[in-house]
């Protein structure tokens, strides 16, 4: 792709959007920056990109935004209904995303991995697993390094894993992974993606541009993954916790196996697996068939699932006080992803839960507290959709406890909690009602927990 000279457009100033103008401004693009935010909230933004030479468009869109202009490339957060997407469809500009023109530029092959939940984890256990076999290794996407960021510094570089949302996936077109999977769906995001067809569809489209050279690894347990098995147009590896696979990667007696070209390969137990929890086990069994299938060898497999300890704000144990303890799982922002957090709590949890709406409804989740959570700690735009839903499941009113703020949620946890309780931080929600991102509350959290004294 040769920008030298010509006017670009990039839609968005946060992660992605800054690491767009820096790579476009460098590569010799005329770059024109649009957020929908006003001056006053994106001050320090505007510093950091005042030694390149950029012209930023705030709150309003300029008539003539798109005039000479060859390409619009939009950050992950703007969705297709936007104004400025709207736009520049109107006047036949072409729209890619970020992830899309990072593939462009990307020398080293791409190992791609979406899913609802388990992304982070996976995509760090795969990380560490060509880290460990001795491959120079990106670690970037959805996890909160922008791919065009760890393309541009990888020229020398072997592989680059990398963590795909759906919203990234909106905005692809040639975007073909060396590997490819999906882990599970379940619903989220529907308030942009609007009903579950279409963001099953969309998680597809991890694979679409993948051929016979290619494989994608699929969770042939999943109901929704299910439905994709038969639109890739490259080999299918498919991996199952539930049945014995002719191939692919499957559990057998506690112990999960390869079987590949009729050959049964046996991997590692379950139970020696650091990170816990029968998902961790699902993440590991994807972490496995891709790095089996990228040619990297048993042992170093095996040796990476013993010795990898899991990643910030996943059920991550923070501090016990007073026999309690407590988990920041502030990535717990779907229901689905806090559901697995609560099933992987030994003893009973006060759970900390609620933020903002993004259209989904808490039944599975609420009906995943009985015999586990024994209090509720609700705060954010959704306390009161999950308190009336706990109360529909005929969860004990006197148990719901909703709060205004974040320090109130963590000091009456505090209060309430008896030795061996967890208190269990997992909103089944997004922060942006109260943060900037669940980073944000998850490090809030923690330095609360830390500064509380038995
Ligand atoms: N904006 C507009 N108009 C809009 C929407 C947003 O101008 O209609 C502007 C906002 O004012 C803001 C900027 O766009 O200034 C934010 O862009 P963004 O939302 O794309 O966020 P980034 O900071 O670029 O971060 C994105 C991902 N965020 C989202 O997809 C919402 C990050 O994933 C990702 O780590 C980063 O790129 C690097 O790749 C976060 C996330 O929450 C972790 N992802 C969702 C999830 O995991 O559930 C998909």
């Amino acid at each position: 792709m040769n920008f030298k000279g010509k006017k670009v457009v990039v839609a968005g100033l946060g992660l992605s959007g800054k690491a767009l103008c820096r790579v476009l401004s460098q590569m010799g693009a005329d770059v024109c920056a649009y957020d929908s935010k006003p001056e006053k909230e994106i001050i320090d933004t505007l510093a950091e990109l005042k030694e390149y030479n950029i012209n930023i468009c705030l709150e309003e869109i300029p008539d003539s935004i798109f005039e000479d202009v060859c390409m619009l490339v939009v950050s992950p957060g703007i969705p297709m209904d936007s104004q400025i997407i709207k736009k520049a469809i109107e006047e036949e500009i072409e729209v890619i995303g970020e992830v899309e023109l990072a593939y462009e530029v990307s020398k080293a092959p791409i190992y791609a991995i979406t899913g609802t939940n388990g992304k982070t984890t996976t995509t760090s256990l795969l990380g560490e697993i060509f880290k460990n076999y001795g491959k120079k290794t990106f670690v970037a996407g959805n996890i909160g390094y922008p791919l065009i960021d760890a393309v541009m510094e990888a020229q020398s570089i072997d592989v680059i894993v990398a963590e795909i949302s759906s919203f990234q996936l909106e905005t692809i077109k040639k975007f073909k992974p060396k590997i490819s999977s999906i882990i599970n769906i379940t619903p989220d995001h529907l308030n942009r993606h609007k009903t579950l067809d279409n963001y099953v569809n969309i998680k597809g489209r991890i694979f679409e541009n993948q051929d016979m050279d290619c494989y994608t690894i699929l969770n042939y347990d999943d109901g929704n993954v299910r439905k994709l098995f038969n639109k890739p147009k490259c080999r299918i590896f498919p991996f199952s916790r539930m049945s014995i696979l002719n191939k692919g990667t499957f559990l057998k007696n506690g112990m999960i196996y390869i079987k590949s070209n009729g050959e049964e390969i046996p991997v590692i137990k379950t139970e020696d697996i650091y990170i816990p929890g029968g998902h961790n086990v699902e993440n590991a069994m994807v972490a496995v068939s891709m790095a089996y299938l990228a040619g990297v060898d048993i042992d170093t497999i095996s040796y990476t699932l013993k010795t990898f300890k899991g990643v910030e704000h996943r059920i991550e144990f923070v501090k016990q006080i007073n026999g309690v303890k407590y988990f920041n799982d502030s990535k717990g922002t779907n229901p689905d992803a806090a559901i697995k957090a609560i099933e992987a709590m030994n003893g009973p949890i006060i759970l900390i839960a609620g933020g903002y709406d993004k259209g989904v409804d808490f039944d599975e989740f609420v009906k995943a507290f009985k015999g586990r959570v024994v209090k509720v700690i609700l705060l954010g735009t959704t306390a009161k959709k999950i308190f009336d839903t706990a109360v529909k499941y005929n969860f004990e009113k006197d148990n719901i406890i909703i709060v205004d703020s974040f320090e109130e949620a963590v000091h009456k946890a505090f209060e309430m909690s008896k030795p061996g309780d967890n208190v269990l931080l997992s909103p089944a929600c997004a922060s942006w009602d109260m943060f900037k991102s669940f980073e944000e509350r998850g490090r809030f959290f923690k330095d609360m927990v830390k500064e509380l004294r038995g």
